[in-house]
């Protein structure tokens, strides 16, 4: 292994490029618990992963279309009022919750190949996210809560990391939101520097990382370094050339990035966890158990599961706490969270099982993931299916 050279306070390991460290963990440690432990987490890189030497020498540089562009050291972010948010991320789809939105590509990439990390259905975690709110944050800079366009015409909020990205030909990676999403406080975007009430550690961006609730999470940049008010939104790699929805019809040889705009909210989703496909089971009372999850703040409003591959459907209770009902846009949910479910039913054979889940809009989950097909394998969130083999 290199030793990384010393930059500023931040610390690289050279060119050529490793293999960037990706990890998710197995579907029933995945929900073991509400709040997903740091260990459990899945990590998503797409460069080496910084390592930053001297916490007080660690700011975060404020520019672009501002009359005062600042330095903000990290003493600064912690002296502002800390919030604690529950969120899921998902690789794209995020108590926070967060998840990739290439969740589910395996599945997607049996109708026809698609390009991109070949994740299960674990690209997805909800932690509980300590840190000051961006809004609060780019107050410090002149720009006032619940704002959509600054004098000097910035509508975006650009955050740039310190990691070097192949796909940015060595440049970090970056990603932006709409300035009215960041300068409301109700957005709940984060600038991060605890995961589940400790420092949040390398993989996760120490020293400090946004979170941006309820969007997939490739907007949620780690190891922040810098943060521009544009007025269009960010150019980079991960906004304009990935993360973008296409058609089933688009394939490499038509795409244009150009007509379609960059994935930002994640949609409904819903995974049985309970079970392998395939399990093993033995006639009688079976647990079927999994997460649920909308983005945008949209909350889960039913899940359905069927035994018999579709023909009839139970309705599994939901919770977020052990124990309580969970009730969508309840002043005690976690609106940024993953919601759990859980059924039992009597299998006596073997058969097909399925979970789909409605949001609070009472949007609903596309049958068949050949619809949903596209050329980068993003988004699967078709009801989730797995078979079960009863042995006697
Ligand atoms: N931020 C930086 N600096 N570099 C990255 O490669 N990956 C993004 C996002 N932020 C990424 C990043 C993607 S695609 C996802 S899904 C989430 O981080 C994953 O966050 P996690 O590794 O903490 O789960
Ligand atoms: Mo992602």
């Amino acid at each position: 292994s290199q030793e990384p050279p010393p930059q500023i306070a931040a610390a690289f390991f050279p060119f050529p490029f490793q293999t960037p460290f990706n990890a998710e963990p197995p579907r029933s440690a995945l929900v073991a618990s509400y709040v997903t432990p740091s260990d459990f987490f899945y990590k998503r890189n797409h460069g080496p992963i910084p390592i930053v030497e001297d916490i007080n020498r660690y700011s975060v540089f404020v520019s672009g279309l501002l009359e005062r562009p600042r330095q903000i050291m990290m003493k600064d972010i912690w002296m502002l009022p800390k919030y604690n948010v529950t969120a899921t991320l998902q690789l794209h789809p995020a108590n926070d919750l967060s998840q990739c939105a290439g969740n589910r590509r395996t599945a997607m990439s049996k109708t026809k190949t698609v390009r991109g990390v070949g994740w299960d259905v674990s690209a997805i975690g909800n932690a509980t996210w300590g840190g000051a709110k961006l809004s609060d944050v780019l107050e410090l800079v002149g720009i006032p809560k619940l704002t959509s366009v600054t004098q000097f015409g910035g509508r975006h909020v650009e955050f740039v990391s310190v990691d070097k990205c192949k796909e940015e030909n060595g440049g970090p990676y970056k990603a932006s939101i709409p300035l009215s999403q960041a300068t409301n406080p109700e957005a709940d975007v984060l600038l991060a520097y605890e995961m589940n009430g400790e420092p949040l550690n390398r993989d996760h961006g120490y020293p400090l990382r946004v979170v941006v609730p309820g969007v997939i999470g490739a907007r949620s940049v780690k190891w922040l370094e810098e943060i521009n008010i544009i007025a269009e939104e960010c150019q980079g790699f991960f906004m304009q050339k990935d993360y973008k929805m296409f058609p089933p019809s688009v394939n490499w040889d038509n795409i244009d990035w150009s007509t379609r705009r960059p994935q930002m909210d994640f949609p409904v989703q819903c995974v049985i966890c309970s079970l392998e496909d395939v399990s093993t089971i033995k006639p009688g009372k079976v647990k079927i158990s999994g997460y649920a999850a909308s983005g945008g703040g949209r909350g889960i409003e039913r899940v359905d599961v069927s035994i018999d591959g579709g023909k009839t459907w139970l309705e599994a209770s939901r919770f977020q706490k052990s124990g309580v009902p969970y009730i969508s846009d309840h002043a005690n949910s976690d609106k940024w969270a993953w919601v759990f479910f859980e059924v039992t039913a009597d299998i006596r054979q073997s058969t097909e099982i399925i979970a789909k889940a409605v949001d609070s809009a009472a949007n609903v989950q596309p049958e068949k993931v050949e619809d949903i097909w596209n050329l980068r394998g993003i988004l699967n969130t078709s009801w989730h299916r797995v078979k079960v083999q009863a042995s006697h």
